[in-house]
């Protein structure tokens, strides 16, 4: 730029430039001296390539990290940490801020020395090294993965005002590794083989029981998230992936894969992420996550800063396939309207809605709302409550309301 077109540019000028147009007034603040805006950095010599072989964000996102809350778990080796959702673009978790359920902590193993044993109703039962499975045909696919616990805060009425605490118990990754089918079927199964028992190297011994159905579908043995190998915390060297389904089937540093006709019924399906009905009977093997959708902008951490107009946004995600349209009320659920869905859209992945909408200060309750390729609506709190019974923490997919007040600032309420 010469310093004759400087004086020229008007405001009109940069925000025909930069094509908001529609923004109005507030969005950019008037040039008067162009030159005044060069950075100081571009003055100086910034930190060399030998500084960082290992990138990590800018400092300035320091505040953009993995949380827990102490009061929840007795110790921090079984506990959960939540995603920053509010921090987020696209579909993708960083790996670095994948959220982490451990049992017992995530141990540290050498993958030279990790085994897959495949046993019990099998033709050939074997053990496998990670190098071994890794010359099956690979596969990388999308998918989000969910604690079951997600949402359990507002089940138990804790109105936690953050949305990385409401629904932060969820992650999505490009996952690679190889089909379990494919495993399975070179070990060959037995006749009259139902179940598997998958378990972890673990602290915990942590064990699940999978119906062999499931495993033959869609499940994989992963060793590599977003393109890079598995993180400690998410079950390096090797994880079960069972897409769609809560993230506890996931056995993460899997160890052992027992063929069977029957669940074993450990402590992890029973005592744990079952569900307690009102009549006493609970539901159990309830794997499949069900529709959810969250606001993350704007929410809790992100409040509406100035007047005009916004950039509403969230996730949404089903565990039974593709997320088909997600609906905004403004008003608690009296009047919607369908939100864009912005591609790729693919199944059992997280999908980001967007609905960018104008503001003039006024108090709005803000919900979401999905429906996935099955016709699944999500439900609101007191339908959901009522199907799933008063007692239980897991599977809580109900509609999230926030409060937008007069000032911008967001809370989390519960409708009845
Ligand atoms: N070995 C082992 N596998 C495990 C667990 C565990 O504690 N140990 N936690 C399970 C639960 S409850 C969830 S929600 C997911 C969490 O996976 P992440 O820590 O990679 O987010 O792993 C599952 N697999
Ligand atoms: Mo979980």
């Amino acid at each position: 730029m010469t310093p004759g077109m400087k004086s020229r540019i008007t405001r009109r000028m940069l925000m025909r430039a930069a094509g908001l147009g529609a923004l109005g007034a507030g969005a950019g603040a008037l040039v008067r001296d162009a030159w005044a805006v060069v950075p100081e950095t571009r003055k100086g010599l910034g930190p060399g390539v030998d500084t960082r072989p290992y990138g990590m964000p800018s400092p300035h996102e320091k505040e953009v990290v993995r949380r827990f809350i102490p009061w929840m778990n007795a110790t921090t080796e079984s506990s959960v940490s939540f995603t920053p959702l509010h921090a987020l673009e696209g579909i993708i978790t960083p790996n670095g801020l994948h959220f982490e359920r451990h049992h017992a902590g995530a141990p540290v193993i050498a993958p030279d020395t990790h085994r897959l044993l495949i046993h019990g109703m099998v033709e050939r039962p074997l053990v496998f090294t990670v190098e071994d499975l890794k010359r099956f045909p690979r596969h990388s696919r999308f998918h989000f993965l969910e604690c079951a616990g997600n949402g359990a805060l507002e089940w138990r009425g804790a109105q936690n005002n953050a949305v990385q605490f409401t629904h932060g118990m969820i992650a999505c990754c490009q996952w690679t590794g190889v089909l379990l089918r494919d495993v399975l079927q070179y070990c060959g199964l037995k006749d009259g083989a139902k179940w598997l028992l998958c378990e972890s190297a673990d602290g915990a011994g942590y064990a699940r029981s999978l119906p062999l159905k499931r495993a033959l579908d869609d499940c994989l043995l992963v060793f590599a998230q977003n393109g890079e190998a598995l993180r400690p915390e998410q079950g390096y060297p090797l994880r079960l992936l069972v897409p769609g389904c809560e993230g506890a089937a996931s056995v993460k540093w899997l160890a052992r894969i027992e063929v069977g006709d029957a669940p074993w019924m450990t402590r992890e399906e029973t005592a744990r992420y079952s569900d307690l009905r009102p009549d006493g009977k609970a539901r159990l093997f309830s794997l499949e996550m069900e529709a959810n959708s969250v606001i993350t902008n704007p929410c809790p951490e992100n409040p509406l800063k100035r007047k005009g107009m916004q950039q509403l946004s969230g996730l949404a995600w089903s565990g039974r396939g593709r997320i088909t349209a997600v609906d905004v009320s403004f008003d608690g659920g009296v009047n919607w309207r369908a939100a864009r869905l912005e591609e790729p859209v693919l199944s059992k992945c997280l999908t980001r809605f967007r609905l960018p909408f104008e503001w003039n200060g006024e108090e709005m309750l803000l919900q979401s709302r999905a429906v996935d390729e099955t016709g699944y609506v999500q439900p609101d709190y007191t339908t959901n409550r009522r199907n799933k019974g008063e007692t239980g923490i897991y599977h809580n997919n109900s509609i999230t309301t926030w409060h937008v007040a007069g000032t911008g600032e967001v809370t989390h309420v519960q409708l009845d």
